[in-house]
């Protein structure tokens, strides 16, 4: 981290003179001219300048942003606003191998709702582990609308490992939103449905339809959700909207807004007013205060109605055992965002210009005095408004979500109808400052806003139009990110990043050094398990074993070369190919693909991955790497042969040897790799010449370069033994092998040293 650091400054002055240079630079335009051609202000270099990243420049904070309908994660840096990655959770990504290896099929299959395999998802609310409320980097949660799932990506190596379905929720929106201690992870419905998606007329709506809040219990250790341990909290058919855990004072509680208290069911096509309408009629909705921790317990004595399997805390029970409470909140509200400390819930009301912050002191004081204006039509008794605000602050129109700033009592709440950011004191009550944004904010992220200990610096608008921003595209626009600078007391926007996957809702945002992620897996690692992988292979294992007609290929890939190369099959036999990267160096991913059958695989150093076909029409199929992981990448092929049924082999069935080597061709191959061996041996000799050891990018480097040479030898040996016994043509193809290690060994070296001096390594004495 430190190292990091130093690199930052390091960077930043480098750059500093890199500016002065170019100004004097005789051919080069200067600052000036650049400004004068481009139409840049003042104003618009200083934002380029708190963005611009030059080139090996690492961003201070990691965003993971909702992917929207893609059903997928987005991942950034700011301030550069440089995509970093994109991780499927939902939906199928071939890139990643994604739905197209057998390990990640399974995730995706463990999605299906009711036997039904969803291939997308509606992604709105991401949520990284924290550990007594601070972000901790280790696990990132997201929720689906469409189908009620959440799925869980560890943050190791930032893959999907799990999706889990709601057992009862139709549809849901208020996840994931974690407790301080990653103890759950909440998951609150949106639609009001029959629990356990069962039937009833809309005429009982008021009687059968539900909406819920389910507890994900969060297993750390195994990095997983266990079902088994976590349960629901039936609620009214309000419909629910966003949570958000209590922390500090109000630890051990949580908070679910609602919309359409009003239970209104729709029907325009027979004259009724149409949801809309139904659903803003009353003045207020309800904020359900839950105590978790209580139900928790009450969970665990067992006081629960199973339904689908699931452990659900019934209305009666709640209300009885003290666990659930309602205050009225301002018309059709949306964002509920609870205070550092834990001590304030600030609602925004969408019809509403108002934010309204309440106290939990007061919801507490309340509680404990039974103190309560009534019941709703359930029995849940209602805190009445009044004793329960801290304050109500006129914001603007359209009030949604609020984050927090580092400064105590700051915060930001986006204005939807405004189109701006309003930036406020929510303990005094009063408007700080506004920013205009393009247009129609939805949620904005703080870096680290929702933790208990925000880091304040940026804020980002996630936009829900981009209109006129970009350049266009069609019909479909881009979505639009906007970063705004809030280290002083006016916010400046800086920065407009389209966004060509949508709608992105939420994000939240980590420092960068509090991640860790892998470099590469351990070697044969089911990377959706994080176990080893059974058919796991190393170099010398290769195999290929038949049981009926089922055969399995245990393979292994390394630059630039599958083992086995030819796999003969029969029509109709299934195969899988099971294959471990058996690199060890940095960003060394092999892909594997089988012309016209649908598998691609991502082999990243260490894993093991699966791609199962069925060999069902007879030819001979190419199968190749997809990614360019060397100068001899496109030679990383081989075939799948696929007999037709009833072929019978012809004699003297030898593969074509290709040309034909002499002795001539062995020692021109020998004299080049003598030659290159020197190259080398002075690499090697800069490298241990230096501090090298200080450097763990170029001690990674140097392991490579090691094994690439170890392969040399072997290769080499290969060689000489089959020169010895004058085999030319074979002596020749293992020399020119040896020379392939040799080439990769000083590509790796040479990037090593590169990297040294770069990075101010110096003589070791
Ligand atoms: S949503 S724009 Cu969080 Cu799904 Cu508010
Ligand atoms: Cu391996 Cu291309």
């Amino acid at each position: 981290m430190k190292n990091i650091r130093k690199r930052f400054a390091a960077t930043a002055s480098v750059a500093t003179l890199g500016l002065a240079m170019t100004a004097n630079a005789v051919s080069a335009e200067s600052l000036e001219e650049v400004m004068e051609r481009r139409g840049l202000s003042q104003q618009d270099l200083l934002a380029a300048a708190k963005t611009y990243t030059p080139t090996g420049g690492r961003d201070e904070f990691i965003v993971f942003s909702s992917g929207g309908q893609s059903g997928q994660i987005m991942v950034y840096g700011v301030p550069s606003m440089r995509i970093l990655k994109y991780v499927s959770v939902f939906t199928p990504e071939p890139w990643q191998g994604y739905g197209f290896d057998e390990e990640s099929k399974a995730i995706l299959e463990s999605g299906a709702v009711d036997g039904r395999e969803v291939h997308w998802g509606d992604t709105h609310h991401p949520a990284i582990t924290e550990t007594a409320g601070e972000m901790d980097g280790e696990y990132l949660f997201i929720n689906d609308k469409s189908a009620p799932r959440v799925g869980v990506v560890s943050l190791h190596d930032f893959e999907t490992q799990q999706i889990v379905v709601n057992p009862i929720l139709q549809s849901e929106h208020g996840g994931t939103f974690v407790t301080p201690n990653s103890e759950y992870v909440i998951e609150a419905a949106q639609y009001p449905g029959v629990l356990g998606r069962g039937f009833a007329p809309l005429s009982e709506f008021n009687e059968k339809f539900r909406g819920a809040v389910t507890y994900w219990k969060f297993d750390r250790e195994a990095g997983r959700i266990d079902p088994s341990k976590s349960f629901s909290l039936e609620l009214p058919p309000y419909s629910q909207d966003l949570s958000d855990a209590g922390k500090g004072v109000s630890m051990g509680w949580s908070f679910t807004n609602s919309f359409c208290a009003e239970r209104y069911v729709g029907g325009i096509e027979s004259g009724r007013p149409p949801f809309e309408a139904g659903c803003s009629q009353g003045d207020t909705d309800f904020l359900h205060v839950i105590n978790w921790e209580k139900a928790a317990e009450v969970y665990e004595s067992g006081k629960v109605t199973m339904i689908n399997d699931h452990p659900v805390i019934m209305m009666d029970t709640a209300i009885e055992e003290g666990l659930v409470y309602l205050i009225a909140e301002p018309k059709s509200p949306h964002g509920v965002d609870v205070s550092p400390d834990g001590e304030y819930i600030i609602v925004g009301g969408k019809l509403d210009t108002q934010g309204s912050v309440y106290s939990f002191s007061k919801i507490k004081a309340a509680i404990d005095a039974g103190d309560f204006e009534g019941t709703d039509p359930y029995g849940i008794p209602i805190i009445s408004m009044e004793k329960a605000l801290h304050k109500q602050v006129p914001l603007g129109l359209g009030p949604l979500h609020t984050q927090y700033d580092s400064t105590p009592c700051v915060v930001y709440t986006s204005l939807y109808v405004d189109s701006q950011v309003v930036k406020w004191d929510y303990c005094e009550g009063k408007v700080l400052d506004k920013v205009s944004i393009h247009y129609n904010i939805g949620h904005l992220v703080a870096m680290e806003g929702e933790s208990v200990s925000p880091d304040g610096k940026y804020l980002i608008s996630l936009n829900k139009l981009a209109i006129d921003r970009f350049n266009p595209v069609g019909p479909l626009h881009p979505q639009n990110h906007q970063l705004i600078d809030i280290s002083g007391d006016k916010m400046e926007l800086l920065y407009d990043m389209p966004v060509p996957l949508g709608e992105p809702h939420y994000a939240t945002a980590i420092a960068a050094d509090k991640l860790q992620p892998l470099v590469r897996y351990r070697y044969g690692t089911n990377s959706r398990t994080g176990g080893k992988h059974p058919g796991a292979v190393r170099p010398g294992q290769e195999r290929i074993e038949r049981d009926g007609d089922h055969v399995k290929v245990y393979m292994t890939a390394i630059r630039s070369h599958f083992t086995p190369e030819i796999v003969e099959v029969n029509e109709g036999d299934t195969v899988e190919f099971i294959i471990t990267n058996s690199e060890r160096a940095e960003d060394e991913t092999h892909g594997f693909a089988v012309s016209t059958y649908d598998v691609n695989l991502s082999l990243e150093p260490g894993k093991t991955a699966t791609a199962k076909i069925v060999a069902d029409k007879p030819g001979v199929f190419s199968f190749y790497c997809t990614e360019f992981c060397s100068a001899l990448h496109l030679e990383m092929t081989g075939f799948l042969v696929v007999k037709p049924e009833g072929y019978v082999e012809e004699a003297a069935a030898e593969v074509s040897e290709g040309q034909a080597y002499t002795k001539d061709d062995f020692d021109k191959q020998m004299t080049t790799n003598l030659e290159t061996q020197a190259v080398i041996d002075s690499v090697v000799a800069y490298i241990t010449s230096h501090n090298y050891q200080d450097f763990p990018e170029v001690v990674a480097l140097v392991e490579d370069a090691v094994d690439q040479l170890n392969f040399a030898t072997e290769a080499r040996t290969k060689a000489e033994e089959l020169a010895a016994a004058e085999d030319w043509q074979n002596a020749t193809l293992w020399a020119g092998q040896w020379w392939q290690y040799q080439v990769k060994a000083a590509d790796i070296g040479l990037r090593a040293k590169t990297y040294l001096d770069e990075n101010g390594a110096v003589k070791a004495e």
